[in-house]
């Protein structure tokens, strides 16, 4: 049966802001308080999702969150009507009403870990909501994130759905950035490597001194538990803490791998020579050739890589085998950077082309190509049992930018999060959105 990635993008929230919250994301950190513009940003990703689908790769999209999130504001303790809330809130503790209101769901690839049918002990395609456990604005994403794939991935013949991990640093889990899987065919069981910041109990392993590591070793094994995955089907590797201190947040930010290819920083990891002979002994005994592609720091150092997101990428194989990897701008705006690339793809090597893409608005946040996206390997069957309401289609492209084009600002201030009115622009877009996408009800004011 043939089989396939599907690349589900996180369409960008009417919230869009620079909120500064993101403490150890230099990008975040760097251009907070900026004026931002949400509509420019959902039509950067959504010009990135056709783009994608037009060169024939299937691809998805995946709901924004209710933000403000007045539901999180009334658990801290304010009250009254929705618009009380967000005026007390924006007296009272403002820094609590900004991390209600980012649209930080809009890198899924923390949305959740996810394990092909191939991989796992019941033939089903396994999903784990993230907590994102590390930084407040994302741990309140979880709820919601786990309403939308149950209703993007309903059919419980295919598809396992897992709550997120318990909410502690000790199971921080951060979902698919710091999660690739290797294989010969989409369709056959592969090998998946977690990628983890620190040990939550193990004392031995070392951890950054500077920047939090949101990963533990702990939620990693706890996903693998969950999905059944076999023990000769994955691989843990720690991240270099030293990078971690150098912006590098997620694994996805120095490395992204794809088939059996891994691309990769230099620094990326620790004990590389035996991770690497891990994978390559694992995915051969599969029948794969696991290969992998370093950058060396003589030719990119660390500060490039964070500055330019290169291994943010997203590394797609093309119906006649080859590679393409699909950059952000700010790559070709790194001089350094642009000139690896230029080498790369002109060596005859596994990569042969690169695309570039303006994703600016989500970039000022440390979002790049790779965190705007979910992949989700799917056979022929399971790919026909996904909610057909949430698959790119050329009327679908239409009539979503269509509907940012409505609904969105485009300029926002801190200052513009207390304006009530922004909640009910909110709410009426997310409600016309459930309809588009025939998701049914899920946010908490369809709920509730
Ligand atoms: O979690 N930024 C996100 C960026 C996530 C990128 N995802 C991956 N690498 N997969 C984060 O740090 C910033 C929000 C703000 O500051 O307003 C933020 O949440």
């Amino acid at each position: 049966m043939k089989s396939c990635e599907v690349n589900f993008d996180g369409l960008v929230g009417p919230t869009h802001n620079y909120g500064g919250l993101s403490y150890g994301n230099v990008a975040s950190q760097s251009n907070s308080q900026q004026s931002s513009n949400p509509k420019e940003a959902a039509l950067q990703g959504l010009a990135k999702m056709k783009a994608l689908m037009e060169m024939g790769f299937v691809q998805g999209v995946l709901a924004p969150q209710e933000r403000p999130d007045v539901a999180a504001l009334r658990n801290l303790g304010f009250a009254g009507t929705d618009a009380q809330v967000i005026q007390q809130a924006a007296k009272q503790a403002m820094p609590l009403l900004v991390a209600s209101c980012s649209a930080s769901s809009m890198w899924v690839a923390n949305a959740a870990t996810v394990s092909p049918s191939a991989d796992t002990f019941d033939g089903r395609v396994h999903f784990t909501a993230a907590n994102l456990n590390c930084k407040y604005h994302r741990s309140i994403e979880h709820p919601t994130t786990s309403r939308v794939l149950g209703a993007m991935f309903a059919d419980q013949k295919h598809f396992a759905h897992h709550a997120a991990l318990p909410a502690v640093a000790q199971f921080g889990d951060e979902g698919a950035a710091n999660h690739t899987r290797f294989c010969r065919d989409y369709g056959e069981a592969g090998v998946e490597f977690f990628v983890f910041g620190r040990s939550a109990f193990d004392t031995r392993y070392p951890a950054p001194q500077k920047y939090p590591a949101r990963q533990t070793l702990e939620a990693s094994q706890a996903v693998a538990r969950l999905h059944g995955l076999r023990d000769d089907g994955v691989v843990y590797a720690q991240q270099n803490p030293a990078v971690i201190d150098a912006g590098v947040f997620h694994n996805d930010v120095i490395a992204v791998g794809n088939g059996e290819v891994l691309f990769y920083h230099e620094d990326a990891f620790l004990n590389t020579d035996q991770m690497l002979r891990e994978l390559q002994g694992k995915l051969g005994k599969l029948g794969g050739n696991f290969q992998s592609i370093c950058v060396p720091r003589a030719q990119v150092g660390v500060e490039d890589a964070v500055r330019s997101y290169l291994f943010n990428s997203q590394l797609l194989t093309r119906a006649d085998g080859s590679m393409l990897l699909i950059v952000p701008e700010e790559c070709r705006a790194n001089e350094r950077v642009w000139q690896y690339l230029q080498g790369l793809t002109s060596s005859g090597g596994l990569i042969r082309e690169v695309k570039v893409f303006d994703l600016k608005q989500s970039m000022q946040n440390g979002g790049g190509p790779a965190c705007l996206r979910l992949r989700v390997a799917l056979n022929e069957t399971e790919l026909a049992a996904v909610n057909p309401g949430v698959i790119m289609t050329a009327p679908l492209y239409d009539t979503l930018t269509q509907w940012v084009d409505k609904h969105y600002r485009d300029s926002l201030r801190e200052t513009d999060l207390a304006d009530p009115q922004l909640l009910l622009e909110c709410r009426t877009a997310l409600d016309e959105l459930t309809q588009i996408l025939k998701l049914g009800s899920v946010y908490p004011f369809q709920i509730n």
